[in-house]
């Protein structure tokens, strides 16, 4: 991407100020980010193309962003940092169509800090109360949102997309699988079973987050407080429990989600215990007696969830995850199922710290 084109799409959206500047931003593994510095008084924003092969509706996803964020500005008391702030087009639009590519624009906020890590149980905390109270402030929120990526964190759906891929084998990764491929089978069932209380209704639906690690929290960077939830690409409605799963999935992980190191990787029930502290001190009073029930549960959905999503990725020829080399895919699938395993053994102090603080 040169500066050039960069520039030109900066310029379509309604910013403030004489654009100095675009860098790029991290290494999301989904969409390209970038930030526009402009001179003098004027704010700063956020660039991000889009990934159009995961979001398939950006329309529908800017449309999602826009109403929730609205949703929280009225009720906070800080309205330009303790939300996004979308950057509609100068047409109007809440985004810019170049080609193939969809971009989108946010407020820069300023004197903020993220963490790629939650190496200490008040970080873990204050990503609980983060997530919290993003919830707890979306509570009374009725608008239907678009689905913008069909079933993300549905596993009935999740096993309809295996099963086609294990069908097809696309790059004849099956054979040298099979061990992986008996992990997530050996509890298809059991994760079945769940979903379909979820579609039931028996466990009910909200406005979800729906990528919940540390990295997407905002800490102001003078108090070190909590500020809000970022990335909101994925806010779309399901079940809570997903946010706080995918959380628990990420936060209390000893080692990296791609360790090679398999005995890295473990649990932390101090850490479980921080989240759910934060989390359940925000959420305490909007949560449903079947939520509470099934909160410890969460975590290993999701972490099997991923699981299966970097397994079927691998065997489909790493078409959705970024990856830095051959078998990443399959050493993240690794370091997850090690993960998922550590939490099958702490499951009972898992669910005995939730009941403590229900
Ligand atoms: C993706 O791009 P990032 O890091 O925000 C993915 C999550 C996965 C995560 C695994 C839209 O999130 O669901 O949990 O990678 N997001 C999407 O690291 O698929
Ligand atoms: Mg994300």
């Amino acid at each position: 991407m040169t500066n050039e084109t960069l520039l030109n799409i900066a310029e379509q959206f309604a910013i403030e100020g004489e654009v100095v500047a675009i860098e790029a931003l991290g290494e999301g593994f989904i969409n390209d980010t970038y930030v526009v510095t402009t001179a003098g008084d004027a704010p700063n924003y956020i660039l991000q193309r889009k990934n159009h092969v995961v979001f398939p509706d950006v329309p529908g996803m800017m449309q999602n962003i826009k109403a929730v964020t609205e949703h929280i500005k009225a009720k906070v008391a800080d309205p330009m940092r303790e939300t996004l702030t979308v950057i509609p087009a100068k047409d109007g639009k809440l985004y810019v169509k170049d080609g193939e590519n969809y971009w989108a624009v946010c407020l820069y906020i300023p004197d903020t800090v993220t963490y790629d890590r939650a190496d200490s149980c008040e970080l873990a905390y204050q990503g609980g109360v983060g997530i919290g109270r993003f919830q707890a402030l979306l509570a009374d929120f009725t608008e239907p949102l678009n689905e913008t990526i069909k079933g993300f964190h549905n596993i009935r759906w999740r096993f309809e997309q295996w099963d086609a891929v294990i069908a097809a084998d696309p790059v004849g990764r099956v054979k040298e699988v099979s061990d992986e491929i008996a992990w997530v089978e050996a509890r298809r069932e059991e994760m079945l079973a769940f979903w379909s209380k979820v579609e039931s209704g028996e466990i009910s639906t909200r406005v979800t987050h729906n990528d919940t690690k540390i990295s997407n929290i905002l800490f102001d960077k003078a108090s070190g407080k909590m500020l809000c939830a970022i990335d909101l690409d994925t806010v779309m409605s399901s079940t809570s429990l997903n946010d706080f799963g995918d959380a628990i999935r990420s936060y209390t992980n000893t080692g990296a989600e791609d360790d090679k190191s398999l005995e890295n990787v473990e649990m932390s029930i101090d850490m479980f215990r921080a989240y759910a502290e934060g989390y359940l001190s925000e959420q305490r009073a909007t949560m449903t007696a079947s939520e509470k029930e099934w909160l410890a549960f969460a975590g290993r959905y999701i972490t099997f969830e991923q699981v299966l999503r970097f397994l079927m990725d691998y065997i489909d020829g790493d078409k959705y995850y970024k990856t830095a080399y051959a078998d990443h895919n399959l050493v993240r699938t690794r370091a997850q199922y090690k993960l998922l395993q550590s939490m099958e053994r702490q499951y009972e102090d898992m669910c005995a710290i939730v009941k403590s603080l229900v």
